[in-house]
Parts: C-alpha cells; structure tokens; sequence
C-alpha cells in the first residue's frame, strides 16, 4: 500500500558560510526522500531557510543594507547549492514567505488564548549564534555550553510559553515511545540533563529585535527564533491556513533529521508547542553526528587553521555531485562524528567509484561491445554463477533493512558488496580468455548477461546515493527509467542495445589534487575567510523609474548563475544573476523558451533600475531583455562579444 513518507531537514541560517558539513543533513534526506519515492511511498521532502531574528539583523546592520537585501542573495546561493548537488526537495520554505507568517502568528495566537503564554520579564544570558537563551548555571566559563562563543546579558519585557508544564507528559512520551529520538544516546541527554532536571519556562518573545514576526497581541514584540523556525515544519504543510490538506495528509511529520546540536530544540521545546496546540508529535527526530576536522566540529570560522577543501561548490565542480555525496553517505558512521579531510574523500572516491564501481561499469559494456554488440542470450548456469545471483537477489533486502534503520552507509555497504562480488566473478569467469576460444563463445554470453545484470540491479539501488551516476549507467543499459520493480535477475532481454559510456570516475592523482587543493586555498587565505560568497553591496540610491521613462532606463550585463522554474506558474524562470559585484533575484516570463538549465551560464542584458517586484511570492530586481518575434515568440538579447558582466550597456 502506497505510505505517505514526510521528512524534513533543518531550516539553514542564511550565513553564506556554507561548508561540506552543512551539506549532510540535506544529502542524507535526500537519499532517503529517493529511497521512499522509488519504493512507491507519497513522500514530501521539505527543506529551506531560517531568516529572522538578531543574527540576521546585526549582519544586514553591520553591510548597511536591509535584512532582506542581505538574505535574498544568500537563499539562492543556498538553493543553487542543493541544485548542484541534486536535491530533489518537494517545498523550500523561507520563514519570510508570507504563509509561514501568518501561521506562526496563529501559533502564538492559539497559545496565548490556551493561557500557555503569559507575560513578565527576561534576565538572563543570550548566545546570538546559536540564538538560545541560558541561565548563569548553565554557562561554561562564562561561554555558551554549546557554541563556546561569547553571550549577552539580556534584560527585557517578554512572553513566556509555559514549558515547565510539559515536562511529565514530555518524560511520559519518551518512555512509552524508545523510537521517538533516535539515535538511543541523544536519549539519556534530554531526559536525565533536562526532563527530569526540570523545565523552565521559556522566553518566545523580543523587544530588542526587529526583525521577526510581530506577535499578533502585542506588536512591539516579535517572535522569538526558534519558536519561528521550529512552526516552519507545520506552516510548510498550510496548517491553520483556508487549506490545511497537506497538513491532514502528511501531519506528523515521519522523521525530523536535524545535527546533534539542535536535538535539544527540536525534542524538547518543539514537542511540548504541538503538545499545547493539541497536535500529534513527530514519529522520529534523529540527531546524527557531525563532520569534524581535527577532532573539531567542521565550520568555516576555523578555515584557515585547516587547509582542507570543503566548499561545496568547488568539491563538485572539481569532483562531481554524486562523489560529494558518496562521501557524505559512505564515510560517516551514521549516527556517530566523523573525520573529514581531502585526502580521505579523495581516497574513497578513488576505492570505491572509480576503481570497484567504474571499472565494472566500463569493463562489463567494453567486452559486451566487443563481442556481441548488444546483450548476449542469458545462457546456462554454471560454476559460481549461482552466488553472484544471490548476492544480487538479497541486496534489495539489505539495502532496505539499512534504509528503514536511517543507515545509508550500510546501505551503500550492501550495493557495494554486490559489486566487489561483480569484480571477483569477473576473475573468476576470466571472460578475456573465453573470448579467445570460439568454442567458448556462448559460456562468454552467459558470463556477461551475468555481469550486466549485476550492473544493473547496482545501478537501481544506487539511484537514491548517486543520481546521476545511476542513471547515465541504466541509460546505457537501455533501461534509464528503472525502478525498484525491476530487480529482478533476469529482467534484461537478449538484443538490448549497450551503448558503452565515457568513465564515470575518473581515477584521481591524489597528490596532484592535494598541490591543486593547496595551492586553491593559499589563492583565497587573501580573502577574508568569514565573508559570505554573495553578498549585497549597498546599493546606491537611486531613482527608481516606470518602464515608459526608458531613457532613463539603466542596463547591464549580467550572467545567469542559476535559474529555476517558479512552482505553479508555468511561463515563469526564476534567475540568480551576477552583475559585476552584486547578484540579484530576477523573474523572468520565458519559461516557454528556455529550459532552467539552458539559461545558466548565458550573459543577458538586465534593466538594473527597475522598481523590485514580488512575482508569485519570488522578488525580482531588474529585467532580462529579450527580443519578440511576431508570434510572441521571445529571445535573449546578449551581447555580440564575450563581455564582462556589470558592464554597462549603452
Ligand atoms: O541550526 N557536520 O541552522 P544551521 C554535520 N537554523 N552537520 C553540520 C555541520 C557539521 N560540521 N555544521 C552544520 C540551524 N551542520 C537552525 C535550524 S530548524 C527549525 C532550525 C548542520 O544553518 C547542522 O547540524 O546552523 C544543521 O542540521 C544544519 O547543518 C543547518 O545548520
């Protein structure tokens, strides 16, 4: 029976200072979002960006710029991240969207009329990084117990959720609910350090920062962060809104995937909000492990101490989405922390892709080409036959049991070991030297429509990990669209065309990739490490114009560096386009002459002085020229020559 499977990551703080660590929360959901979706489950995957409260607006302060002009830039930034690392999520929610507004004013609302919330006064200490309130008795040295970071004294009007209240039917659900946070050691955490210390009240409310939702009984305050964050995994569904059916369909959530240091957020104070809206609680929170450098949580701060490559952006440009992936989802023991260096990642590339996996790939489509053209007759069984179709037929099975168990690195275990048996059966057959003996021929056809099939059945399990990877593998096989009901031994009738296709993990030079590295992160130890890649400048003041003023009109040249379509609106393309210095948000009604991916990369002339826009909930700043044939039919107007973008148009 098909199952409804509603997963969610973490919602990230827009702090440009992505890193290979942010990456595994949201690669991880991802893998299991494709798992459920190919074994037939109605999956919602949500993912998105956490865009109030004091970080965001000390930082927009700091530029001179409006919160929003700081965060926009650093959202698509985000999202062209999960772009080029193939995340299929099915709602990207920014707790600026208008519906999730008004849904955590109905939270707060409902709260306050429940008499959950009352009003007195904060004194206390406040980590801006983490954006959490602590006690003087909770502080470590006078830092933040979980950040080791500076925090303030804060004294203040706020509103209060009675968290205290909750603690015995919070201790209640843990015990008659083992599987509720997972995995079994985040357990003893929350319930011996805080259910059974006591609860205090919580904070939910801030005079002092701006930016955030007001509170619909009293303005002046706005809602505290995390209370705002956490709403997002409701809002995302409609919940309180005129349509509430995704939240009837998918409401609770199956699994919260969140890092270690969140779990206190999201399995505390989350479960005790839904408990005083009188909602179900989520099935599962996981609090997984985190990449460390060093024996150090992985964080950008800290780059220059540790010349290590973890951009995201430049680990798959050099290496490929899938290789950032399989490191993410082998290497990890799920659960635990694990150590990140290049080397390391480059090493398991190399082991496990280019060398079991790639050779396989292209050893079994050369010797198919070079002697049958298409797939040979499947052929008697002979001599160890029988167990490569074993191992072949149980690896489903295992790679399920690992995947219901949130282990994606016994997952990829379980595949892997189906090809490693691939690769001996392949010395054992010896199929170079079957090849030699014409009265060999149709043992050599049976020992390769053997192989192929192990190709195969390993590229279908392997869709959730490496996408791509997959499906160039299946294509080849003629059978690009294969899911799990095709894997079965046997499935591939004799005649299928094999198209032979260019490695798909070329081997790696460690020690030249290691100079490269090296030598990368000297040319950017100039820059300032902390700085976000995109960043608004502050932009001038300008008069803004109406389109029937065009003399007046500014232009320039930008380039496409993203572009995706806009939900529910089918003419519309949504760029990022870098103008010189400065990357903008534009939407674009072309989506009926060109293809997101078309669109990336091409220069376009962009009106820059155009009066911003909300089109169908996306800002657009600017406008990209394009030409109209007589059929309405449009074109983009780029420049003649390769030019620099920013430059100005005349
Ligand atoms: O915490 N290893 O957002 P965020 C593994 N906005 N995971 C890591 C990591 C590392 N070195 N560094 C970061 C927030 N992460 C809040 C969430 S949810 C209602 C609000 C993970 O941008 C981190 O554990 O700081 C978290 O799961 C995710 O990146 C986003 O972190």
């Amino acid at each position: 029976m098909k199952q409804t499977y509603y997963i969610t990551t973490p919602i990230y703080y827009p702090s440009g200072n992505w890193h290979i660590g942010h990456c595994y929360t949201t690669v991880i959901c991802d893998a299991l979002a494709r798992f459920h979706k190919l074994s037939g489950d109605d999956v919602f995957f949500l993912t998105g960006t956490d865009e109030h409260g004091q970080k965001v607006e000390k930082e927009a302060l700091k530029r001179g710029i409006t919160p929003r002009e700081f965060i926009d830039p650093l959202v698509f930034e985000l999202k062209d991240m999960w772009r080029l690392l193939d995340v299929e999520y099915d709602r990207f929610l920014r707790t600026t969207d208008e519906e999730h507004v008004a849904c955590v004013q109905k939270i707060y609302q409902k709260l306050y009329e429940s008499g959950d919330v009352y009003k007195s006064e904060y004194e206390g200490y406040y980590c801006t990084p983490c954006e959490s309130f602590w006690t003087e008795a909770q502080l470590k040295d006078g830092k933040c117990p979980d950040c080791g970071r500076e925090v303030v004294l804060q004294k203040e009007e706020s509103y209060f959720f009675r968290l205290s209240k909750y603690a015995p039917a919070l201790l209640e659900h843990y015990q008659k609910n083992p599987e509720f946070l997972q995995p079994k050691s985040r357990v003893n955490e929350m319930v011996n350090n805080f259910l059974k210390a006591g609860l205090q009240d919580l904070s939910i409310s801030r005079t002092t920062v701006k930016w955030g939702v007001p509170l619909p009984f009293d303005p002046k305050h706005t809602a505290y962060v995390w209370i705002d964050a956490l709403s997002n995994y409701i809002s995302a569904l409609g919940y309180g809104s005129d349509d509430d059916s995704l939240f009837r369909k998918y409401w609770p959530a199956d699994l919260h995937m969140v890092g270690k240091e969140i779990v206190r957020f999201h399995a505390i104070i989350w479960p005790a909000v839904l408990m005083a809206l009188g909602l179900p609680l989520p099935k599962q929170i996981y609090g997984h492990g985190w990449l460390l450098i060093g024996g150090e949580k992985l964080s950008k701060s800290k780059e220059a101490e540790r010349p290590e490559l973890t951009d995201p952006y430049e680990l798959v440009k050099r290496y490929g989405a899938d290789a950032v992936r399989y490191f993410l989802l082998r290497e990890i023991p799920f659960g635990s922390d694990g150590e990140y260096t290049t080397e390391r990642f480059l090493n398991r590339v190399n082991a496990d892709l280019a060398n079991d996996l790639g050779n396989l790939v292209s050893r079994t489509q050369a010797m198919i080409a070079q002697n049958f053209g298409n797939l040979p007759p499947r052929g008697a069984q002979e001599g160890t036959d029988g167990e490569l179709i074993a191992v072949c037929e149980g690896a489903y099975g295992k790679v399920k049991a690992a995947m219901d168990a949130l282990d994606a690195p016994a997952a990829l275990s379980a595949i892997f070991a189906l090809v490693s048996r691939a690769n001996k059966y392949i010395d054992e057959t010896t199929p170079w030297l079957l090849a030699k003996d014409p009265a060999k021929r149709e043992r050599l056809g049976a020992v390769l429509y053997n192989l192929a099939e192990a190709v195969r059945i390993a590229a279908i399990l392997l869709r959730p990990f490496l996408p791509r990877a997959a499906q160039a593998i299946l294509q080849s096989f003629s059978c690009g669209e294969s899911g799990f009901g095709a894997l079965a031994f046997g499935t591939l009738a004799a005649g299928t065309p094999v198209t032979r296709i260019p490695p798909l993990f070329p081997r790696l030079d460690v020690k030249k990739e290691l100079a490269a590295v090296a030598a990368l992160n000297a040319k950017n130890a100039s820059k300032t490490q902390s700085a976000p890649k995109v960043q608004s400048a502050p932009r001038p003041e300008k008069q803004e114009i109406d389109i029937s003023d065009f003399e007046k009109v500014e232009l320039k040249v930008g380039e496409v560096i993203a572009c995706e379509r806009v939900p529910k609106a089918d003419k519309l393309l949504h760029e990022t386009v870098r103008i010189g210095g400065e990357t903008r948000s534009i939407v674009s009604g072309i989506a009926k002459y060109y293809t997101p991916e078309e669109m990336v990369g091409k220069r376009v002339v962009v009106v820059t002085n155009l009066k911003p826009v909300t089109l169908r909930g996306v800002l657009s700043e600017g406008m990209i020229l394009c030409a109209e044939d007589e059929n309405g039919g449009l074109a983009l107007v780029s420049p003649e020559r390769a030019m620099k973008s920013g430059g100005s148009v005349r």
